[in-house]
């Protein structure tokens, strides 16, 4: 299966009054973590729209776009262009999560919450031609996920490719984190186990 990961850029990223340099800093873990559900006949484009320009004029057999709330027009135009040609579009990520009912309309599947449990299962259903419109994150972990694709992301773009998360969530509500708007009060946080990050590093 040809599988198109994208992650769409912000107006900044793209105009150079806005030092669009600070966007080449970290590569699209969250893609290349799903990345790692696809199996080994899978042929995977990922493709991040800060450090390099988008090739739309292609026909995968399915298209994953990660959604923010600042890439999210741009995501839905993308998803639009897709579907009129007939690929299979799923949205998910940060603003999907927030608002799916306008993401929706947009695509074939939206994802609501981190990845690791319901793409996969959509991977599944989608293959016996059976995939959902919706699916909801219900599984907070990260111990077993299988290792990021790092393979798929182009390291000489970025000015730090190797990083690595080792968390998710956070304790703290510091004013200009965007974390309360979406977990109001939110304290849980659940991290990797050490040997695997370890790993990761090594
Ligand atoms: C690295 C990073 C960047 C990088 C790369 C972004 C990327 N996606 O990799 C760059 C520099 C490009 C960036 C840019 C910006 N960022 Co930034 N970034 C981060 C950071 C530090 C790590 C992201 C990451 O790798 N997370 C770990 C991976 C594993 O998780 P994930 O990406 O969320 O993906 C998981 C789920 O969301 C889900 N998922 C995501 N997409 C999809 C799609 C489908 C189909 C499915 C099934 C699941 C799924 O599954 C994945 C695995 O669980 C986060 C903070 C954080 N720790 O998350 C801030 C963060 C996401 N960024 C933030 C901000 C504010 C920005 C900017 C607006 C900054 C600015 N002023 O320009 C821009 C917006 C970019 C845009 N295009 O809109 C905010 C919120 C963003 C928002 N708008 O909603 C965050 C949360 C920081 C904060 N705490 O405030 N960022």
């Amino acid at each position: 299966m040809k599988i198109k990961m994208i992650l769409p850029a912000l107006t900044e990223a793209k105009n150079p009054y806005w030092r669009p340099i600070k966007y080449s800093l970290f590569p699209p873990l969250g893609l290349a973590t799903l990345a790692a559900y696809g199996s080994a006949h899978d042929e995977i484009d990922l493709q991040d729209e800060h450090v390099e320009k988008l090739n739309i004029n292609d026909s995968p057999d399915l298209v994953v776009i990660q959604v923010y709330i600042t890439n999210a027009y741009r995501s839905y135009a993308l998803a639009d262009h897709y579907r009129k040609k007939g690929v299979y579009v799923c949205l998910g990520g940060l603003h999907v999560s927030s608002l799916p009912e306008e993401a929706m309309p947009h695509a074939d599947s939206i994802f609501i919450g981190p990845g690791e449990d319901i793409f996969p299962q959509f991977l599944k259903d989608f293959r016996k031609k059976n995939p959902k419109r919706i699916y909801v994150n219900a599984k907070r972990e990260i111990d077993d996920i299988p290792p990021i694709r790092r393979d798929l992301i182009k390291r000489n773009l970025y000015l730090v490719p190797n990083s690595i998360v080792v968390s998710r969530g956070c304790p703290h509500h510091c004013d200009f984190c965007y974390k309360d708007a979406f977990f109001e009060g939110g304290k849980s946080f659940y991290t990797q186990r050490v040997d695997a990050a370890l790993k990761e590093i090594d």
